[in-house]
């Protein structure tokens, strides 16, 4: 579980998360919103999942690699949530009590889409994970970058320096599953979520983010840097 006293911790910063299938663009939109965020005077700390704490990087190491996948998708959402505590307990609970904005390449939906409703991981499970790892840090806002799965996977590929990794190796067929995955969350959860065209040019769905966190986050944006 996060560290329990940081449930009690004022949250003064926004969390942003930006999810959706391979190759998508999100390593690119995280970086263009971070800057924008970061011209208008706020501290944006940028990071991702799995990933973005030291134990949580030599997680995503184990199972990237493929070498938790003979354990099956159950120990895989357990491996992903384990490294989720770390991550909200070393990186994104500090920044927002700081009041920073940070943005995360993707979360907790990740494991709701890929082990959950693509790895067939029972619900319940999923969502007790998710309550456990998460706890109080749900995301403000969460971009759902959407695209056809082929589209994604042949921007993946051409971007590919190394092996294909445990979850772009699966079939097409997991991967428009996937997308599918993703768009019942944001239509499930309207308030926290808005899909993204991201079939658009980089500048294009850069400009269609920048609209809905202007919209959906004019508050905290209103405020001046430091007292967010
Ligand atoms: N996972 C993760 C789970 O199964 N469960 C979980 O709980 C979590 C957290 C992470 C893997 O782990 C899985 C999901 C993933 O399989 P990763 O290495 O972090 O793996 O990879 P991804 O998150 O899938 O990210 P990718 O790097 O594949 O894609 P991005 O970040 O969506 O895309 P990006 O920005 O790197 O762009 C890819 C290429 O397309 C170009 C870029 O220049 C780049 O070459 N591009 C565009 N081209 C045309 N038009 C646009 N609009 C473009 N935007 C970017």
């Amino acid at each position: 579980m996060t560290d329990p006293s940081l449930h009690n911790q004022p949250r003064r910063g926004r969390f942003i998360t930006l999810e959706g299938g391979e190759g998508a663009g999100k390593s690119t939109q995280v970086k263009l919103l971070a800057e924008h965020i970061r011209s208008l005077g706020f501290e944006c700390v940028v990071t991702r999942e799995p990933g973005g704490s030291p134990v949580a990087e030599q997680l995503r190491e184990v199972i990237l690699s493929g070498a938790a996948a003979p354990l099956g998708p159950a120990a895989e959402a357990v491996l992903f949530s384990a490294a989720r505590i770390d991550h909200i307990t070393q990186t994104i609970a500090p920044a927002l009590q700081r009041g920073a904005f940070v943005i995360c390449d993707r979360f907790a939906d990740s494991t709701r889409a890929y082990q959950g409703a693509q790895g067939k991981v029972d619900q319940a499970l999923i969502s007790a994970l998710e309550k456990v790892a998460v706890g109080p840090y749900r995301p403000d806002l969460t971009l759902v970058l959407d695209l056809p799965a082929e589209t994604g996977l042949a921007r993946a590929h051409q971007r590919r320096t190394g092996a294909v990794d445990r979850f772009e190796a699966e079939g097409l067929a997991f991967h428009q599953g996937l997308r599918e995955a993703f768009l019942e969350i944001a239509r499930k959860e309207p308030h926290r979520c808005a899909v993204i065209d991201a079939s658009q040019s980089p500048d294009e769905v850069g400009s269609a983010i920048w609209d809905v966190v202007q919209e959906r986050l004019s508050s905290a944006l209103a405020r001046k840097a430091q007292t967010l």
